[in-house]
């Protein structure tokens, strides 16, 4: 049995659930992080002060992409984890630039829009996030053009990080440039129940609404 720790409407904690629901192993999830504060056992599994954080016998694991990674290599091997070296390679490369550059854009866009209040708003920094983000969601459509999924013509692990951003990037109030390709690829994401279950849960549109969600989807597993 995984025990997953952190609130569920976390970006990083979902790409957690989400993996486990693919592979269709046990679970149970634990709130911690944002309006539940952190307990002192949780402090001492994670120092970072951060979610998530999973647990699978003696073994507490943190960094989302790599409880991912852990979760895929020990479960799904041949399925979430490629086969082959290439495939796995380019999985891990869009890993990467999901937790390096989409990341790095997106986190403001999305803090300054939904969880700041008004006062804490920098309209520069979003306005800053949201060209970034646009013009990296211009080269994963020119790579998703090529490809079906993104490290090739299989569903992997690759897909779990960056599908998770994407449901908030695509559903945020936001002028977006067109993005047939990551469209299509976004399409085919949301007809996985797991990613339904797990990702495609409601944000809200401001700081109070966000807070009412994640008080909405407290204990669910
Ligand atoms: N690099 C870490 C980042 C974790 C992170 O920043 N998590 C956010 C939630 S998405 C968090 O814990 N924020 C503080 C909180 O919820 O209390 C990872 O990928 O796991």
């Amino acid at each position: 049995m995984i025990s997953i720790i952190g609130r569920r409407n976390s970006a990083n904690v979902q790409k957690v659930m989400w993996t486990v629901g693919e592979l269709g192993i046990e679970y149970t999830r634990q709130d911690m992080g944002g309006s539940f504060g952190y307990s002192d056992e949780y402090s001492q599994l994670n120092p970072n002060q951060v979610v998530p954080t999973i647990r699978d016998g003696d073994l507490s694991l943190w960094e989302s992409n790599a409880c991912v990674r852990y979760l895929a290599r020990t479960y799904g091997k041949g399925s979430l984890w490629p086969a082959d070296n290439r495939t796995l390679a380019l999985a891990d490369q869009w890993m990467e630039w999901q937790r390096s550059d989409i990341s790095s854009a997106f986190f403001p866009l999305f803090q300054n829009k939904i969880k700041f209040s008004a006062d804490q708003v920098n309209a520069d920094q979003m306005t800053a996030g949201a060209d970034q983000c646009a013009r990296l969601y211009h080269q994963l459509d020119q790579h998703l053009e090529q490809s079906p999924y993104l490290a090739g013509d299989e569903f992997t692990m690759a897909d779990i990080p960056l599908g998770t951003i994407t449901y908030r990037y695509l559903n945020l109030d936001i002028e977006r440039i067109e993005l047939p390709h990551v469209a299509r690829w976004y399409q085919r994401l949301c007809e996985r129940p797991a990613f339904q279950y797990h990702v495609m849960i409601p944000f809200g549109a401001n700081a109070e609404e966000w807070l009412q969600e994640e008080i909405n989807n407290a204990k669910i597993q």
